[in-house]
């Protein structure tokens, strides 16, 4: 199948489209360019506006452009995290084709031109307010100001706790009132709202109800969690409303009939399985556009719109040209928008590609958790280059000391909240465990979900027979994708990412080198056959084992191994531990340097025969810690001078 974001247009097509340009441009030459204002939301999931009916939020200013203007239904970011996300909004290009600023927290290469620059140079007035392009650090890259443009943060009002003071509304107003005369203005609204943190209950302290809140099925349906979606209701309503303002001012000054007017968020929820992950409810955010000079109101779009598609729309609708280099990879958004049509009106605009690198500072070296994605009309199917890393960052980190501090603590591609805690502290309950897992657990190197039926992303398909052609469909058409747009994960040196330095303080996180695919379930322990020899004095007739787990060289917390006795064997009278107090675990208590602990296993033959028992195993008591490679989980000491059967097992690293 043809590349569908990339079609040629026919050629007796494109004789009509030229006729059609000439006469709009003429009908239009005395029209002065309209000014754009993008306002968007920091971490806020489609469907979370009341224009799409989500009951615990109550969004008019959104709703209003909606109706206005256009409701779009399926609206995608290119990478589920904020300043990879902004920045491909910013150049029209995907996030692997603007380096430092296609991953989280770097820098921001100047060559790459963002549209407000280009649209200054077409005599536009710039600005921003909230959060411009960020977290990172444009700064020491030759840029002159931040990529959104020029920055009006100056007037505050007050706030409730976890909201931003910034009073958003009135610096756009000093910004207008900053404006030279007869200038169009481009302008920024960065709400750093619904980011969190929020502040705890809010929700139903502002009248909100608990059975409003829509949980999705990722997530447990549970009072925390409920009453944790009802505050990011509120700071999305407060983003909304300041929007409003915004809205009125322009109307007050006669500038709202000429201005293009785009709401959306940068990514997803933040929630576990949510924002940072390329699912739907990292992915799929909320859009509404008006422009009521050019855009026929009161229409809902089912056009697959990505944010490479943003900064072309701006510049069509300025009539700005893009200078070239490091050219734009979407496609203007004019055409549908100034159609009269409804629902898709492009029936090529039938899907998206987006991706991830690095989220948080949540794995040692600053490494991320690459992915690729394409999502259709009807699937997401999506591939995981590491599937040994940790989807939602490393379990364990390093205190201020230096020490190792518990399991489960960290996950730092999860924002801290009353949700991401519920899962950890309940993961031993077994219905908290499964969503526990979805968002936590390893993942495998691809996955495929029917979004018509599993908008949430739960139940993956890529090894259901029947969604055998639908996935091969999909992966050879999202590698076509990434190869058109010579993405380095298949086209070049994927190690290339890692470059792209973290350039704010993280966290301190263990190797993941040393700390190999993570939590194991067992170690199997084989009981070999003497050959020959003389048994160890102290050893009984038949068969005694040894087991010596050996901690490494680095700390160690304690860490409980149990074995797994068949229980025919316990109490069988030529059977018996030694060594352990009959406790069946081994301890090794936290120190530094090597630990060691044994344990002796005692038994005839026969009875271990009589009981089909050839092997032991060993497994760890709440330790995804231990891990080590397969290959040497257990290997004979050859040099023991105890029982033949001497196991070490080496890990703990
Ligand atoms: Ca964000």
């Amino acid at each position: 199948m043809m590349s569908l974001r990339k079609r040629k247009i026919p050629t007796v097509i494109n004789y009509s489209l030229v006729v059609l340009i000439f006469v709009g441009t003429a009908l239009r030459a005395s029209d002065s360019p309209p000014n754009i204002l993008i306002a968007i939301s920091d971490d806020q999931s489609w469907p979370h506006a009341s224009a799409y009916g989500n009951r615990s939020t109550q969004t008019p200013a959104f709703d209003r452009i909606a109706r206005e203007g256009v409701l779009c239904n399926n609206a995608f970011v290119a990478y589920p995290s904020c300043s990879p996300s902004r920045a491909s909004l910013l150049t029209g290009r995907y996030p692997w084709q603007i380096e430092h600023a296609g991953n989280f927290s770097s820098s921001f290469p100047p060559k790459y031109p963002v549209y407000p620059d280009i649209l200054e140079d077409a005599g536009y007035w710039v600005g921003y307010t909230g959060k411009g392009w960020g977290p990172g650090d444009w700064r020491g890259t030759g840029r002159l100001r931040n990529p959104s443009g020029t920055e009006y943060n100056r007037f505050k009002n007050p706030s409730p706790d976890g909201i931003s003071p910034n009073d958003y509304t009135r610096n756009f107003e000093a910004f207008l009132e900053k404006r030279p005369h007869r200038k169009p203005f481009v302008f920024w609204f960065g709400a750093t709202e619904p980011h969190r943190r929020y502040k705890d209950g809010i929700g139903i302290d502002s009248g909100k109800q608990l059975d409003e809140a829509e949980v999705p099925v990722f997530l447990p349906d549970s009072p925390v969690v409920r009453s944790d979606i009802l505050d990011y209701s509120v700071e999305i309503e407060w983003f909304d409303k300041h929007l409003g303002r915004m809205l009125d001012l322009l109307e007050e000054r006669g500038e709202l009939e000429n201005t293009l007017v785009v709401v959306t968020s940068d990514n997803g929820m933040p929630f576990p399985r949510a924002k940072s992950n390329v699912y739907e409810y990292g992915l799929h955010v909320p859009m509404a556009i008006m422009w009521p000079k050019r855009i026929p109101g009161g229409r809902v779009l089912d056009d697959m719109i990505s944010f490479v598609d943003l900064a072309p729309t701006f510049l069509e609708a300025a009539k700005a040209k893009h200078p070239g280099v490091f050219p734009i990879a979407g496609r203007s958004l004019m055409t549908v928008l100034e159609s009269k049509r409804q629902g898709l009106v492009d029936p090529m605009r039938d899907s998206i590609v987006a991706g991830r690198e690095r989220h948080g500072s949540a794995r040692d070296k600053n490494y991320g958790y690459p992915q690729r994605v394409i999502r259709t009309r009807d699937y997401i199917y999506l591939r995981n280059f590491e599937p040994s890393f940790w989807p939602a960052g490393q379990p364990q980190d390093y205190d201020y000391d230096g020490t190792l501090r518990p399991m489960h603590q960290a996950y730092y591609d999860i924002d801290a909240s009353p949700s991401k805690s519920l899962l950890v502290s309940k993961r031993e309950d077994p219905v908290i465990a499964d969503y526990f897992n979805l968002a936590m657990a390893k993942r495998p190197a691809e996955e495929l979900y029917d979004i018509r039926n599993d908008p949430a992303c739960v139940n993956n398909l890529v090894n259901a027979p029947e969604y055998a052609t639908v996935k091969d469909e999909l992966r050879s058409r999202l590698d076509r994708e990434l190869k058109e747009t010579d993405d380095a994960r298949l086209t070049g040196d994927p190690n290339v990412f890692r470059t792209y330095k973290r350039l704010v303080r993280g966290h301190r996180l263990p190797d993941p080198d040393d700390l190999n695919p993570g939590p194991i379930e067992a170690i199997e322990v084989p009981i070999r056959e003497r050959k020959g020899g003389e048994l160890p004095p102290d050893s009984k007739a038949g068969v005694s084992i040894v087991i010596e787990v050996l901690a490494g060289e680095k700390d160690c917390r304690e860490t409980q191994l149990s074995i797994d006795i068949p229980e025919p064997l316990l109490g069988h009278p030529s059977f018996e531990l030694v060594r352990v107090d009959d406790s069946k675990s081994i301890t090794l208590t936290e120190r530094r340097g090597a630990a060691k602990s044994r344990i002796l296993v005692w038994s005839l033959q026969d009875t271990l025969a009589a009981h089909q028992t050839r092997r032991f195993r060993l497994r760890p008591i709440d330790s995804p810690a231990f891990s080590l490679p397969r290959d040497k989980q257990a290997e004979v000491d050859p040099s023991s001078e105890g029982p033949p059967w001497v196991y070490i097992i080496h890990g703990l690293d």
